[in-house]
């Protein structure tokens, strides 16, 4: 395992629909991440937050795409970010914001990989296009448009198009999809775990098959978590929380079985929001998951 981490916040919310998610990087510092990475061994640096656009200071011009530019630029500029730490030969660690960051993060890891497998969890499939979105935010539509779907700006970030490959990527945790959504993840056949696998086969079965799975015929693999795919009693400091989730049980599980697997070059930790959570909660259970995933020990 890489034992060099490069930490980099985006306190970014204007793919989401709500504020809060932007104080996600201070409130996980908060929590004493660089700490806890350091206690596991690891040389972390701390680059500190990319500068984002306060919402309130901008309009939405596209309701079908809201802030399209502003999340444009931030993932840009992430995207390169994350490539140089990746050239380095560093472990990119991004620490969210909404999960629309999860454009720039894969874009950068992926300029280096040739098939970057991906484990992402989420309750939602955040595989929408600006045709299939409900709600014209961008956080539903990282996974769509780092497959080559959706706004050409977004797409072609740093010119390339796809990022990742349909068959190289897993989802954990869903319990909220959208027709559209549906749609995209049965035409690609795509693999994904609903809570009802989790539930009926158990975490460990579940995490054993998607990591043979984005290993096959991958050279690296990137792990997106969204908060929100926790059960909102343990995670309940989220953009949009919604019940039935994996239990905090489950996640440290599935992120220590990610670790003895060897498996990750970069990751990413999204949707905390503090405005909503209790006393920190959630930073605390995303340090704590980032730990487990980076193989920490408990003996
Ligand atoms: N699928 C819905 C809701 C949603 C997606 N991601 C989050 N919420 N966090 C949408 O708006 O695309
Ligand atoms: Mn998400
Ligand atoms: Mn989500």
């Amino acid at each position: 395992m890489n034992k060099d981490i490069t930490i980099i916040g985006v306190p970014l919310d204007l793919g989401a629909g709500r504020r809060g998610v932007d104080m996600g990087p201070s409130a996980i510092r908060y929590a004493n991440v660089k700490d806890r990475l350091e206690k596991s061994g690891y040389h972390v640096l701390d680059l500190g937050n990319l500068n984002v656009p306060t919402p309130e200071t901008y309009k939405i011009e596209n309701q079908k795409l809201k802030y399209l530019k502003e999340v444009t630029a931030i993932n840009k500029i992430l995207a390169e970010q994350v490539s140089k730490i990746m050239q380095k030969g560093r472990f990119p660690l991004v620490l969210g914001g909404d999960h629309s960051i999860a454009i720039g993060t894969i874009a950068g890891v992926s300029k280096h990989k040739k098939n970057l497998g991906v484990i992402w969890f989420d309750a939602h499939g955040d595989i929408n296009t600006p045709e299939t979105s409900p709600s014209g935010n961008i956080h539903g539509m990282p996974l769509a448009v780092s497959l080559g779907e959706g706004h050409p700006d977004l797409t072609q970030i740093l010119n390339f198009s796809p990022k990742i490959k349909s068959e190289n990527i897993v989802l954990i945790g869903a319990r909220d999809l959208d027709k559209g959504e549906r749609n995209f993840i049965k035409e690609r056949g795509i693999r994904v775990y609903t809570m009802h696998e989790i539930d009926r086969l158990g975490m460990a079965q579940v995490v054993e098959e998607a990591i043979y799975y984005v290993t096959k015929n991958t050279d690296g693999v990137h792990l997106s978590l969204d908060l929100d795919g926790l059960d909102p009693n343990d995670a309940p400091g989220v953009g949009t929380p919604v019940t039935g989730g994996i239990t905090y049980r489950e996640g440290h599980l599935a992120m220590e079985m990610i670790a003895e697997a060897n498996i990750l070059i970069s990751a990413e930790f999204v949707e905390v929001n503090p405005i909503l959570d209790e006393r920190n909660k959630t930073a605390h259970i995303a340090v704590g998951l980032m730990a487990s995933a980076l193989g920490e020990k408990l003996l």
